[in-house]
């Protein structure tokens, strides 16, 4: 098999690829000195190296299985382009780089029509995750799964025994899923963030006691990667000032785009994905240096500090509230899966799906486990959140969750992905919901029309005449 592109994650790949028995894997490189440095630094993988396209695919048996690790964009079509030519019928080109899933849906058409087979592949866990064990997300036909399935269940992460990927649904489908993974990422992180801020600025804690405190929390109900790390960012200590490393950072967070292609595509499926949307419009005000600084002086209450009169009951209130409003980012990012699978025509296991985000990727979580169990026992659950634990959970949490919220509110401490969380969840709980409104409104303005609560059929008011009810066309 072979590699194409050798930056951190190709090489990285390439080496995990190269470590299993049995396995010699030709490698490529636009930039030549790459192959030969990576070839050079690393004997012991037994790499092929290979200067052109048609050497690394006379270097390949059949059939070939090339996957690609380049940018993703004009870089992954130029390489495919490149690839057709030298490859026949039956083999298989995997784009492993972050492809957004219609580009995939699009390659997948186009490559099919060679007779060559093509799979788009989340690849999450970053490049520690490439090279030890990542959480993969294959799309594609059956037939390349057949021939794909060992090999990448021989390199990916193993959780409680299990390889960390399966075969997720045809041509953009594992690209869609590995872009709502990265949304859910999103919101995780921004909800960990919220938590923090809250804390330090309600108990007066150093960054160094907060680390304890989620220490203390991965031990729990809320164990996983980003809660671990968020320990080991938040104890780090700056060699230049002395100061926590948290307080020397710019706070503008950065992005690469996955966040707002999970928002986007939520948007035009009309599915409620407000949590990951806070979050990801969070790293954008951050962002934005100019307008925070012509902000400071806007009026807000006085600066609240250390205002916990209880500091461990606020953070058990706080810890609450992060996992009901992280229950929320998951249950909305499932349903976007759910929603994609739905318009694209894909067949996604759901259960499958949390299985395999346990173990290699950035969100990988004790959690998961329970989301596997909920779709189990019910494959079409149309919520995730009212599934019998989460309900449990969110009971148990709900009022620290809504005082943490009010506390926000308060004090002038922004948690948007809390407070959209929240109100996310009491819209769903809602008997009726001011949407009567806005369709009375829309009747109003557009003649759009409504539907009654008590009678079938579309109806509309004359409300530039007499104001009396009309039956009428559905204009939904
Ligand atoms: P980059 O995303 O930085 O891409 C660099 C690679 O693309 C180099 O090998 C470069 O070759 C090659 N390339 C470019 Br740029 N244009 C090319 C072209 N026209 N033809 C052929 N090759 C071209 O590398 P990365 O950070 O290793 O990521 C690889 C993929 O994996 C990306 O799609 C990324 O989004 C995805 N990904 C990254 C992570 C992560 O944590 N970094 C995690 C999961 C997925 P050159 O050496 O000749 O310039």
């Amino acid at each position: 098999m072979g590699v194409v592109g050798l930056a951190v994650m190709g090489s990285n790949l390439a080496r995990n690829l190269a470590s299993r028995e049995g396995n010699t894997v030709a490698v490529y490189n636009r930039t030549t000195a790459k192959t030969d440095e990576l070839v050079a630094e690393h004997p012991e993988a037994g790499f092929v190296a290979t200067d052109s396209y048609v050497t690394f695919a006379q270097a390949l048996t059949r059939p070939r299985t090339a996957i690609i690790m380049v940018k993703a964009g004009r870089a992954t079509d130029a390489v495919i382009d490149e690839l057709v030519h030298v490859f026949e019928p039956g083999d298989i080109i995997v784009d492993g780089g972050n492809s957004l899933f219609t580009d995939t849906i699009r390659r997948e058409k186009a490559v099919r029509e060679t007779g060559i087979n093509f799979v788009g592949m989340g690849v999450s866990g970053g490049e520690e995750g490439a090279l030890l064990g990542p959480s993969l997300m294959p799309g594609g036909s059956d037939e390349s799964w057949v021939t794909l399935g060992p090999i990448l269940r021989s390199i990916a992460a193993v959780a409680e025994g299990e390889p960390c990927v399966t075969h997720i649904g045809h041509d953009g489908a594992g690209h869609f899923v590995k872009m709502v993974h990265n949304g859910i990422e999103y919101a995780d992180m921004q909800l960990i963030a919220e938590a923090y801020d809250l804390i330090r600025r309600g108990t007066g804690k150093t960054p160094a006691e907060i680390a304890d405190v989620f220490a203390e929390w991965n031990r729990g109900e809320l164990e996983s990667y980003l809660i671990e790390i968020t320990a080991e960012v938040l104890r780090q200590v700056d060699a230049e000032t002395g100061r926590p490393l948290v307080d020397v950072i710019l706070d503008q967070a950065g992005a690469k785009g996955t966040g707002a292609w999970t928002v986007q595509t939520a948007l035009s499926l009309g599915v409620p994905v407000s949590g990951i949307a806070e979050a990801t419009f969070a790293r954008s005000l951050s962002s934005h240096p100019e307008q925070r600084s012509v902000s400071r002086e806007l009026p807000g209450p006085d600066a609240a500090t250390a205002f916990a009169d209880d500091p461990d009951a606020f953070i058990e209130e706080v810890r609450l509230a992060l996992y009901a409003s992280k229950i929320v980012a998951y249950s909305q990012g499932f349903d976007e899966i759910r929603a994609g699978a739905a318009e694209y025509d894909w067949s996604i296991d759901l259960g499958e799906v949390a299985k395999i985000w346990r173990g290699g990727c950035i969100i990988r979580a004790q959690f998961l486990n329970r989301i596997t169990d909920a779709y189990r026992a019910e494959p079409d659950l149309p919520v995730l959140l009212t599934a019998p634990y989460f309900v449990d959970a969110l009971t148990r949490a709900q009022e620290a969750w809504r005082r943490v919220v009010t506390i926000s509110a308060q004090t002038g401490i922004p948690a948007p992905a809390f407070s959209s969380s929240l109100a996310y969840y009491d819209g769903l709980r809602a008997e009726r919901l001011p949407a009567a409104l806005i369709q009375g409104q829309r009747d109003f303005f557009g003649a759009h029309t409504y539907k009654r609560i008590d009678k079938d059929g579309t109806f509309h008011t004359l409300w530039s005449g007499d104001r009396t009810e009309i039956e009428a066309e559905d204009t939904h």
